[in-house]
């Protein structure tokens, strides 16, 4: 089979073509790049890829994101309508994003941004132990990510819930499921953990009306997407104090803009969307197994439903 990788970002052919050729070796990879000769590509395996890329390649019977998310794909005009599209199942990221929860739930729960101001300040002074029962996490999506970053929380005996479409069962964690359950769930939430996709139900979720809905001094984490929080009714809880910090890895411009309030906002850590980040080598192992099962016609895992968009 033909197959191309696309990406508006700068792909070094060494570092992803080459690997993909060595797992695939039975089929054709190149890199696809806008203002060349179509490629008569069957499969196109993509991260946030140039338009022009579906306008050309016309024979296309799959498409792999390089990534859990689809939104970027979704807002293409020329995405096919037809075509069906497999993302990122895991291949190390869901360890890594709840690597990233449990740090920053861990440092606001025991205070640690305030050992780091007191040390800065010369000041040997402990602060009372933690009550873990008051610092109740809620979890926004239970899929792949979601559920990682709740069990590794209940792990460490915080009280857990979860929030998705349909309810679920994990060991140590309450499910919550549907918009009839989400206020309920937020009301019982003090640490809230963004782990969503970005769809029409899910843009702006985090705003005034929901955050206010979360237990007094509330953190909120966002690992999402930027548009799924309302920017300026987070600054606006922080500084009224419902809020008592946030954890930001994504925000609606990225990157950040030189001007945005969030560089230098006390209460809140940016990060440059890095909470789980693509693993070339894992990334690459799951392509080829799924390129193999495709070719074979099996079935495949991770495949995106276009009427819930994700
Ligand atoms: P999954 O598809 O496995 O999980 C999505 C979860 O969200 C599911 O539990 C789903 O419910 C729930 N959900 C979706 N829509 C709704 C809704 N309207 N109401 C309630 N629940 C809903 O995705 P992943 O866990 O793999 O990835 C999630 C997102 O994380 C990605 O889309 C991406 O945006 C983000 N991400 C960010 C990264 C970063 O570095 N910042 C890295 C990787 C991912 P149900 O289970 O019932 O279908
Ligand atoms: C993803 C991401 O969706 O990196 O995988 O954000």
């Amino acid at each position: 089979m033909n197959i191309v990788l696309a990406s508006s970002d700068n792909i070094d052919p060494k570092d992803w073509v080459a690997p993909l050729a060595a797992a695939l070796p039975e089929h054709h990879i190149s890199l696809w790049q806008a203002g060349q000769a179509r490629r008569d590509a069957d499969i196109a395996v993509v991260w946030n890829p140039p338009p022009a890329l579906f306008e050309q390649e016309r024979a296309l019977r799959l498409i792999f994101n390089l990534g859990a998310g689809v939104d970027a794909l979704f807002r293409l005009p020329s995405l096919p309508a037809n075509v069906p599209i497999v993302r990122l199942e895991d291949a190390g990221m869901a360890v890594q994003m709840a690597e990233y929860a449990v740090h920053a739930l861990v440092r606001t729960a025991r205070r640690f941004d305030v050992y780091e101001d007191q040390q800065r300040r010369g000041l040997w002074q402990p602060l009372p132990a933690l009550d873990r029962a008051v610092w109740s996490v809620g979890v926004l999506g239970m899929g792949v990510m979601g559920a990682r970053v709740a069990q590794m929380a209940a792990m460490l005996d915080y009280p857990v819930a979860g929030w998705s479409r349909s309810a679920k069962s994990v060991a140590g964690v309450r499910s919550y499921a549907g918009a009839a359950q989400f206020d309920d769930f937020l009301a019982q939430t003090r640490v809230l953990i963004n782990t969503l996709p970005l769809t029409d139900e899910t843009r702006h979720i985090l705003n005034k009306e929901t955050l206010r809905r979360l237990r007094p001094d509330a953190y909120v984490m966002n690992m999402g997407r930027g548009a799924h929080l309302v920017e300026a009714d987070l600054l606006v809880l922080l500084d009224s104090g419902h809020l008592r910090g946030a954890c930001l890895d994504v925000a609606s411009i990225e990157p950040l803009p030189d001007d945005h309030p969030f560089w230098n906002h006390p209460r809140v850590t940016m990060t440059p969307h890095i909470s789980a980040m693509s693993l070339r080598h894992e990334s690459i192992a799951q392509v080829a197994a799924k390129v193999r099962r495709f070719q074979n016609g099996d079935a495949l895992t991770g495949l995106v439903s276009r009427a819930q968009g994700y």
